[in-house]
């Protein structure tokens, strides 16, 4: 399988986050993408490839010009205000404040309006090594489409937080949904994107929910207790001609691989249903027992067997990194999932 992966990714580093109470060195470093990449490279998985640099229109295909501009300008917004270290915003509306549908022109009120937490901030050369992500699941698209079987975008920063037009959980540009848009704009019918990342893709939902030609299927911490909160229950089945094809898999925390596993099948099944013809792995692998921000509990090995499932759609396959913090088994993790399945 061959891998798409730039050093670009470096570009990107928040230096700290709060978790918990405390200010730490954030959990999103650009040690993963090292890792998985020396993993890929020791299990011999396949050629690593530098992508291409894409025109944004590929990108605009899912994000909004404006948000795009704001991304790309606000930290010399933020300098030329007189402002050093790192754009933060920290206020976000509240659901006793009316909603506003344009943006509002003041720094902090618009950095406010295109995000929804203060997971990441947005460093001087952020927009780089998010366009450089984007490029990274653009690449992997273009070589499925060119007739491989599979391919893995070792993308960083992640992408399955980040919507139309907003930023949050160490997300700025949504890869998978990039790659899905990717497919579709080139002969394919029906994508489905299968995020079995630990957290729920708000973002992916937010882009897809009204649309047939896209199934999301998720399993997630239920969003009662974790991380985005307020969206990923199983009642948001999509809307309009999307009606159906959103499928959320709330799960509680502490869930085992039996209960992962019966969930993960259940999925599997309307995904074969839906019949797409190409498919979008949103490859988060935080859902491991000893994840430091994460309450699933599977194993090593589980990965494994994710991996030859999900061969046995028999699809054209995309696999797009997203999150997986354990850095000690991020690697052995995050390539079990692909050696399962060239292996099936
Ligand atoms: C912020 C937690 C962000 C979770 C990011 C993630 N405290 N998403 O892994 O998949
Ligand atoms: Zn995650």
């Amino acid at each position: 399988m061959k891998t798409f992966y730039t050093a670009d990714h470096h570009l990107h580093h928040s230096g700290m986050e709060l978790s918990f109470g405390r200010i730490v060195e954030t959990f999103e470093k650009p040690v993963r993408a090292e890792i998985v990449l020396k993993r890929v490279q020791d299990v011999g998985l396949g050629p690593v490839l530098e992508p291409a640099s894409y025109d944004r229109a590929a990108i605009e295909r899912i994000h909004t010009p404006d948000y795009l501009d704001f991304l790309e300008n606000v930290f010399a917004e933020w300098r030329a205000a007189g402002r050093d270290g790192e754009v933060w915003p920290y206020s976000w509306r509240h659901r006793s404040m009316p909603m506003i549908d344009a943006p509002p022109s003041g720094l902090d009120a618009r950095l406010s309006y295109y995000s929804f937490d203060m997971a990441g901030s947005i460093t001087e050369t952020t927009w780089r090594a998010a366009k450089r992500a984007a490029d990274t699941a653009l690449a992997g698209a273009d070589a499925v489409l060119s007739g491989e079987r599979a391919a893995f975008s070792l993308c960083r920063p992640p992408g399955h937080h980040a919507g139309r037009d907003f930023f949050g959980g160490y997300c700025y540009l949504n890869n998978a949904a990039i790659a899905a848009q990717r497919f579709l704009d080139n002969g394919h019918a029906r994508v489905a994107i299968f995020d079995v990342d630990y957290h729920h893709g708000n973002g992916t939902q937010e882009i897809f929910y009204d649309r047939d030609d896209v199934l999301l299927a998720s399993l997630h911490g239920d969003p009662d207790f974790e991380f985005p909160f307020h969206l990923g229950y199983a009642r948001e089945r999509g809307a309009g001609k999307g009606e159906g094809y959103n499928l959320n898999y709330p799960l509680p925390a502490g869930t085992p691989w039996s209960e992962w596993q019966a969930a993960f099948e259940d999925a599997h099944e309307k995904i074969r249903v839906y019949a797409p013809t190409a498919l979008v792995i949103s490859l988060g692998v935080d859902t491991f027992k000893d994840d430091p921000i994460s309450q699933f509990k599977l194993d090593s090995e589980h990965f494994t067997t994710i991996g030859r499932r999900i061969a046995d759609f028999g699809l054209p396959t995309l696999f797009v990194m997203e999150g997986g913090y354990a850095v000690d088994a991020l690697g052995i993790n995050a390539v079990n999932v692909l050696q399962g399945y060239e292996g099936a």
